[in-house]
């Protein structure tokens, strides 16, 4: 969402919660207590795609869909794909169980999942995906848009628990996130992305300030995780 915001040129605050730690205002705006959670003036919207959409429709700038139609319901596919299946598998099956479960509730991740996750859900994803990124450029022509951010987002949450796709076994795809990742959209809050994961939950609003992160004065994060409320 912050890349949309960065490619439409958008000011920002961030209320930087780690998922979990919402407090009950935050559950009142997004009923299913996930980030993220974009309030834009008296526009209140959860959900990433929705939130995309409006950031895009909303406010003058480059299109971050394409102009065609059927391209946009291709685009539309991807971003619904990256978000059903790519979060699965990067974020629940490795993210969570990796790093997530140990630092948020204090026991190991699930090791059985994680062990699926490499061996078999990651590679078949990188399967579909060869097949479907360009060799150059980006999905819909040399422009990043909002499908192919939200593919090359999960691979961040990949690369910080030490996973990146091979480059000889998917050549397409790693060519697509080493373009993806040096666009500014995505370099400019590399340092962001550092700072929260080398500080605990607690730490992370100190720690996004010193980094120069433009912070909310208030927050609607809590002290104490809570479990869930969606099924993972
Ligand atoms: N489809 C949603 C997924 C949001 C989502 O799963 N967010 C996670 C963090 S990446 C979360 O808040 N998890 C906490 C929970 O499930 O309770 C979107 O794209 O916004």
């Amino acid at each position: 969402m912050l890349r949309i915001v960065a490619l439409k040129g958008l000011d920002y605050e961030i209320d930087p919660i780690t998922a979990f730690f919402g407090n009950e205002e935050f559950e009142r705006l997004s009923p299913l207590r996930r980030i993220p959670v974009l309030i834009d003036g008296d526009l209140v919207l959860s959900d990433s795609s929705v939130i995309c959409g409006w950031l895009d429709e909303g406010y003058p700038g480059d299109a971050l869909f394409p102009a065609d139609p059927k391209d946009r319901a291709r685009a539309r596919w991807f971003e619904e794909y990256a978000d059903t299946r790519l979060g699965d598998v990067f974020i629940w099956g490795l993210f969570y169980q990796q790093f997530v479960h140990p630092i948020i509730w204090g026991a190991p991740g699930d090791k059985a999942r994680i062990e699926k996750t490499l061996a078999e859900d990651l590679p078949r994803e990188m399967d579909y995906l060869e097949g479907q990124l360009p060799e150059s450029g980006f999905l819909f022509g040399d422009e990043i848009g909002v499908a192919d951010i939200a593919i090359a987002s999960f691979f961040r949450n990949g690369a910080y628990v030490g996973w990146e796709p091979d480059p000889e076994r998917w050549p397409r795809v790693a060519g697509f996130v080493a373009r993806a990742l040096a666009e500014e959209c995505f370099a400019r809050f590399l340092p962001f992305e550092q700072a929260q994961i080398a500080t605990d939950p607690k730490g992370r609003r100190a720690a996004l300030l010193a980094a120069g992160a433009p912070l909310t004065a208030d927050t609607l994060g809590t002290r104490e995780a809570r479990p869930g409320i969606m099924r993972l």
